[in-house]
Parts: C-alpha cells; structure tokens; sequence
C-alpha cells in the first residue's frame, strides 16, 4: 500500500512539472512502440559548504557522528587516478543492544563529500555477508574499473549492513541484524545520508542512485523493489537476488564434488584444473565460433547450450582419469550441476548455469570447492535458516558435506517466535517482476552478469528478466535493459572483456533520456591502471575491446576488421 501510495505522489509530481517526453530509440528496434514515461529534471551540482564542523552540524534520529576530515585531493587513488578532495564522514545508527544474543550492533557508515559535488548521491551497496564499511568511492560496474562514482563528484554512502566483519556469520543469531543485512539498513540509511547531503551543500541530491555486485546487486534489486521511490537509477552487478538458494544449490555442488573427489580434503580433485581445460576447449570448439569469431570468447551463449553436450562432446574415461576424459559419474554429476540442484526428489530449486569458456579460472574453483565449505555454510546455516544451527557447536565444512539439503531449503523459507521474517522474504525482492513504482516514476535499471559467475548464474538473471519483460507486455527496455558480459566470472575477472563503465549510461538514460544501447567494454592485460586480469588468454590483445550488448542481442562478428576490437563488432 505504501508503495502505492509513494507511486501516485511520484508520478504526480512528475505530470506537475510538466515534464514528460518521449523516449527516443537509439540504433535498435526493439525501442520503438513504447509508451512514453516520465523523465526526470538533471540533477545541478553545489559546492562543499564545511567539512569538520559537520561532524556537529550533521544531526539525524539515532546516529551518531564520529568524525568529519577532509580527505587532500590525491590522498586516496582509484585505479591510479587521484581523487579529489573531499569530506569524509564517519559515523553508526541504530545502536542497540541485542535481546536474543546479548551483543551490540549499529549501522556503521560513511559518506564521502566532493567539494565540488555532481548534485547526485550514491548508495554504494556491498558484497558478501556485508560486516565491512567498503571505501565509499562507488563502483561503475565490472572489475577494475578506471573511474568511480566519487571521481565523477558524487556523494558516495557504504555500510557494514548493520554488523562486524569480525562476527563473520554469527552475526545472523540476532533476528534484528539479519533483517538489517537483508533490507532494513537501507531503509534507515538513505533518509540520513539525504539529510547530511542537505546540510553539508545547502541542498539534497536532485538525483539518487544506487549500485553493487554479488550481493550488492542484491541490494539493489532489493532497493528497485522495495525502495524505488527513494532512487532514479539502479546499476544491478551479478546479482544474487535469490542468495539462499544459490549458496544451497552451491552446497549441493560440494556434496557431488566431494563424491567425486579422490582427495576427501580438496574438492577441486572431483573436478580438476586440467579436466576443467578440458571441457572449457571442448565448450569452445562447440560454441566459439557461433558468433562469428573463433577468438575465445562465446558471446551467444543461448546458441551454445544448444550446440554443446557434455555427455557427447567431452571424451569418457575407458581407463584411468588422467585429464583427457570425464568418468561416466563425472559426467552425470557434473551436468547435472550445471543443469540446475535438485532437492531429494528431483526438483529444481536454483537456476541452470550455462555452459562457458571460463570455468577454468582459480576464481570459479574458488567459489565451488573452497566458499561452498566456507562461506555458503555459515550463511545458510547461521543467518538465513529459522531456527539457525548451534553456534556453539557450528562447523562450515561439516555443515556442508553432511548436511541435508531438503531441510536446508525448508528452513530458509521458514519462520519461528525469535525469527519472524523468513531469509528468503528478507533477501529477495518482494516481488521481483514487479517495479512499477521504479517505472512509472522515470527511475532507471541497468543490469550486468557474468556467463561464467559460478555462484550465482546469468541464467537465473536472464530467466527474471524474460519474466519482467513478460509483466510488461513484452518489453521492459523502456526502465530497464540486461547485458551479459560473455566468459565474466564473479563480478571480475575470467576470458572476459570485463572492465566498463555503467554508470555513465544509466545517469544519462536517467537523467536526459539517452537510452542506452551498447556498453563498450575493455579486456585488463598487463599494464591496465585497474590491474590485470591474470584469467586473460594469452594470445589476447591487452586492451581487447568488445561492446556488451543489450540483451537478447549478441556482439557478432562484423566479418572484416581487426578482431580485438569493438569495432568489429555488432549486437545483433
Ligand atoms: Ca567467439
């Protein structure tokens, strides 16, 4: 209802202001037939009033300011480019203590302040289980990227979520401070971080936006659908948008590797570096050249599940495992994995993973055989499951090797008198396919994922983006628009052109009606100021250039031209 109600003002406000234009297409059909949404003023920027006087003018309900210094230009460097002065601000809300496990919690912050600020603000959404105040410089999207959100003269908040990294999982024992890492800190963040903004530049922000990766991208399709009266734009990076799911379906992946492996102790020998090369080169044999290209990069992937078979393509085991086949149970296994996790009678309760070139990566081995045991355990068994396990006695590998998925999957969509909000209501969306309020109001959505993310899976985007296209009559490329990032891994890194800028684009979609089409993207070889990426193929150009594509259309090969870059491209 309140969602409703925030709809009607938003749109209202926007009729009064008399400023409604049509969307324009740009290079690409699927634009044209729209109805036309309203479009929101361009945000004007403002100058820094004070800084250390803030730390007693800033004053908001139940937060507590602890520091305000200014930050020289170039003390702080992002990808070696210095960042301008600035104020930084410290400080924690909500302090409590907690009834159920008897420690103190607060929302940990901070927000930094350009002195010559763009007029927007930032909402820095942060990965893994949160506990960390990430410097609040506010990613642009993919990994290492050249420029921030700070750089461009936003006014950038991060946050712990509302716990310590020094908790780990344990943190998920209080009923309140789960609820806070799931969506409640947001909501108690941004009316204060608006209001510091409002005193720090005479002014609040004329624009809010909004962003993150894995469990950032998260938050921010958390915020698109809870809290899209509060921002105009949302930059959504491989998101975990149905985390506890994903972390069970991971676990169930160490329960099949572990079967699999000849070293009880090292998953990785159920699945190994060289039988990874192996099926990612028979993936590549299948799949490389279907757009065009035989350059190691599978940018129709949607074509690739078709055309590869693991059973046919990848040669079985007469004898020993020696690297140049796959076991009749590894086999079945491992398809099975990537086919999607089944509960105990064969229902599918996560996505499929398509079928890539980059599983080969540490990074990908990283999050099946090393995080399944390490971090998926204590999230699901300590924060999302209702009862949790037994902190006294909580074992994450153990959890995870012997625990049974079933109940796993009952419990994170359970309730009880201490947790009276299930993980998976306080985690995803509340109703994924519907962001009215972010559309009708002019706000803006623009989603990346990796084809080789190995925790959560391109698929499972693509397949809510295809579901939101459907609630929208077919179409949602007027508010929000989906790129894979072809062999990506988990927000960075793998065969993959991964570092780009998103952010630009959105603000311009949002804020002067651009809308965007392809989002060039650059490979990070040796000697890229936002570090090399040590997954690139060898016979790669360093600065190989290729455009992500507006999904469902792939980068094709033009069929002249030089072939590392863009250029010779098109998304089609
Ligand atoms: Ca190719």
């Amino acid at each position: 209802m309140a969602l409703r109600n925030s709809l009607k003002i938003a749109a209202t406000t926007a009729f009064a202001a008399g400023t409604l234009v049509l969307l324009s297409g740009c290079g690409g059909g699927d634009d044209s037939g729209q109805p036309s949404l309203p479009q929101l003023p361009a945000a004007t920027g403002a100058a820094l009033r004070s800084c250390s006087d803030l730390v007693t003018k800033l004053a908001f309900a139940n937060t507590q300011i602890a520091s305000a210094e200014t930050v020289a230009a170039g003390t702080l460097t992002v990808a070696g480019q210095p960042i301008a002065e600035h104020c930084l601000v410290k400080g924690s809300m909500a302090q409590r203590t907690s009834a159920v496990d008897g420690k103190s919690y607060a929302i940990g912050f901070e927000i930094r302040l350009p002195d010559h600020w763009n007029g927007r603000f930032f909402y820095q959404a942060n990965g893994g289980i949160d506990g960390s105040i990430t410097t609040a410089t506010g990613g642009v999207g993919g990994g290492g990227a050249l420029n921030n959100a700070l750089n461009m003269g936003f006014a950038v908040l991060s946050s712990d979520a509302g716990h310590t990294g020094s908790m780990g999982p344990f943190f998920g024992i209080d009923p309140q401070a789960r609820l806070d890492y799931g969506y409640q800190a947001v909501a108690k963040l941004t009316p204060m971080a608006k209001s510091a903004i409002q005193t720090a530049y005479g002014k609040g922000p004329d624009r809010s936006y909004f962003g993150g990766c894995s469990n950032g991208g998260r938050h921010t399709m958390v915020a698109a659908a809870r809290y899209a009266d509060q921002y105009d734009g949302f930059l959504v990076g491989d998101p975990g948008f149905r985390l506890p799911l994903a972390a069970i379906a991971n676990i169930a992946g160490a329960q099949k590797y572990a079967a699999l492996a000849t070293d009880p102790k090292d998953l990785s020998t159920g699945f190994t570096a060289t039988e990874r090369v192996l099926v990612s080169n028979a993936v590549l044999s299948k799949c490389d050249a279907l757009d065009g290209a035989a350059d190691g990069l599978i940018q129709d992937t949607a074509a690739c599940q078709v055309a590869f078979n693991l059973a046919r393509d990848v040669p079985t085991c007469t004898g020993a495992r020696d690297g140049s086949c796959l076991t009749v149970e590894q086999k079945a296994s491992i398809g099975q994995l990537f086919s999607g996790a089944t509960t105990s009678t064969g229902t599918k309760f996560y996505s499929s993973f398509p079928f890539d070139a980059g599983l080969v990566p540490n990074g990908w081995a990283g999050w099946k055989f090393n995080n399944s045991l390490n971090l998926d355990s204590g999230a699901v068994g300590l924060i999302w499951q209702a009862p949790p396990e037994d902190p006294t006695t909580f074992n994450g590998p153990n959890f995870t090797l012997m625990g049974n998925i079933d109940t796993m999957l009952a419990k994170v969509n359970a309730t009880n008198a201490v947790y009276t909000e299930s993980a998976m209501s306080f985690m995803a969306p509340p109703h994924p396919t519907d962001l009215s309020v972010l559309k009708n109001r002019g706000a803006k959505m623009m989603i990346y994922h990796g084809t080789s993310d190995p925790i959560f899976s391109s698929n499972d985007t693509a397949a809510w983006y295809d579901a939101l296209r459907g609630a929208n009559d077919g179409d949602a490329s007027n508010f929000a628009r989906y790129y894979q990032v072809p062999g990506m891994n988990h927000c960075s890194g793998g065969p993959a052109t991964d570092q780009f800028d998103m952010l630009t684009p959105l603000v311009a979609w949002v804020e002067k009606g651009q809308v965007p089409s392809d989002v060039i993207a650059r490979a990070r070889g040796a000697g890229n100021l936002g570090g090399a990426n040590a997954d690139l193929p060898v016979s790669w150009s360093a600065s190989r250039t290729r455009p992500l594509c507006v999904y469902p259309k792939v980068a094709r090969y033009n069929g002249t031209g030089d072939i590392e870059s863009a250029a010779s491209f098109s998304c089609r």
